[in-house]
């Protein structure tokens, strides 16, 4: 397709509770949705980058200029644009994966809605629905922290994902197993720890964990590998894990057993295939995960989710869990399950007077006359 223009928009959701995690606590969540234009359809992407730089050195700020001064202007210099295309045309500007995946989300959203094909016959989805896992924040007591716990499985999410730091770590984790028994739950350290802490990890072997994601820092793959030696919990790695070559290699090197599939931390959805397509190939089971989504990166990620290597419970939550109102309409969960749309593209857009509602900025990028 030909870009015609794009559009830059900011939107501004309130959480519906603070997320406390190691990297700080999120109370809203400032997201850059991307609208392209072209002759036959139009399509959205949703960047997942934080406000502050602490999931990742990339910020919506950042992802905001990159593409306006960097990304687009190559864009806009090719005469038919493809998703296949985005990231070669891209690769001459270093990094900036979420601002990237975003771009090349909106185009393959505008590409299947034309052809009327949906994200999930696109990307080769096994299944019609998703097994849903929630995400749990560091609470301040264990009875609070407890009741939250329940209330998600009450809801019937099918694992849990307890955030954990030093200190707020093996208290927890031995307080929701001790009252819920054998339920799926993993723990996310979000880099928390350090290569000193693998005889305090290795105490939460006797929790039967399906996984310790991202113990240590994103570029410590040698330390994850060293972890694993002495730790029985399978580890999971995420911000470690920025292409389907690097889960190769973090494989190879032992620092790994399962895969957290982030599109925005790959630089979009075809690269998060090929990561799937991997692991797969090694054995190695991943899961999708969030970056506190609204519908359309929900929607993007649920399709993804429906992979047949997609074997765990992903953080593909309800639109309920983050957000009173979502911008589509909300994903619910039914029996602990999303379904995958089937509509062409994304299967869903926004809902015009919410978005209104909730835009702070907009801003049109178009072709240099
Ligand atoms: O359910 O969308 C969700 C969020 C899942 O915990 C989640 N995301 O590290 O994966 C993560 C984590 C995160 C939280 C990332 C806050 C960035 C900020």
């Amino acid at each position: 397709m030909k870009l015609e223009s794009v559009e830059l928009r900011r939107i501004r959701l309130p959480l519906v509770a603070p997320f406390r995690t190691s990297l700080g606590t999120v109370r809203e969540r400032e997201i850059l949705l991307v609208r392209v234009v072209g002759p036959d359809a139009e399509g959205w992407g949703e960047c997942v980058a934080f406000v502050e730089p602490f999931y990742s050195y990339e910020y919506v700020g950042g992802a905001h200029d990159v593409i306006r001064e960097h990304l687009l202007p190559r864009l806009f210099g090719l005469d038919d644009v493809t998703a296949e295309l985005v990231a070669p045309t891209l690769q001459g500007v270093r990094g900036h994966p979420m601002a990237k995946g975003a771009l090349e989300m909106a185009i393959l959203d505008a590409e299947l809605r034309a052809q009327r094909i949906s994200f999930g016959e696109y990307l080769g989805g096994a299944r019609t629905e998703v097994d849903c896992g929630v995400s749990v924040g560091i609470h301040e007591n264990v009875d609070e922290l407890l009741r939250t716990v329940e209330s998600y499985l009450e809801e019937g999410y099918r694992r849990i994902k307890l955030k954990i730091e030093p200190g707020q770590d093996i208290e927890p984790v031995r307080a929701v197993r001790e009252r819920f028994g054998d339920i799926l739950f993993q723990v996310d350290a979000n880099a928390a720890y350090t290569r000193l802490d693998g005889e305090r990890l290795a105490q939460l072997d006797e929790f039967g964990l399906l996984l310790i994601e991202q113990p240590l820092a994103e570029e410590d793959i040698r330390g994850h590998a060293e972890l694993a030696k002495v730790v029985g919990t399978p580890i999971c790695l995420d911000e470690s894990i920025t292409s389907a070559r690097g889960a190769e290699d973090a494989i190879a090197m032992g620092a790994c057993r399962i895969v957290n599939v982030k599109a925005g931390r790959v630089g979009g959805y075809l690269e998060a295939r090929r990561v799937h397509d991997v692991c797969r190939a090694n054995d190695v089971p991943v899961w999708c995960g969030g970056m506190l989504e609204t519908a359309l990166g929900r929607a993007a990620n649920v399709a993804l989710a429906a992979l047949p290597n997609f074997t765990l419970p992903g953080d593909t939550s309800a639109s309920g869990r983050y957000y009173a109102e979502d911008i589509c309409e909300p994903f619910v969960l039914h029996d602990g399950r999303l379904a995958v749309p089937t509509g062409p593209g994304l299967g869903l857009t926004p809902i015009p007077e919410v978005l209104e509602r909730v835009t702070t900025s907009v801003e049109i990028c178009r072709p240099e006359a």
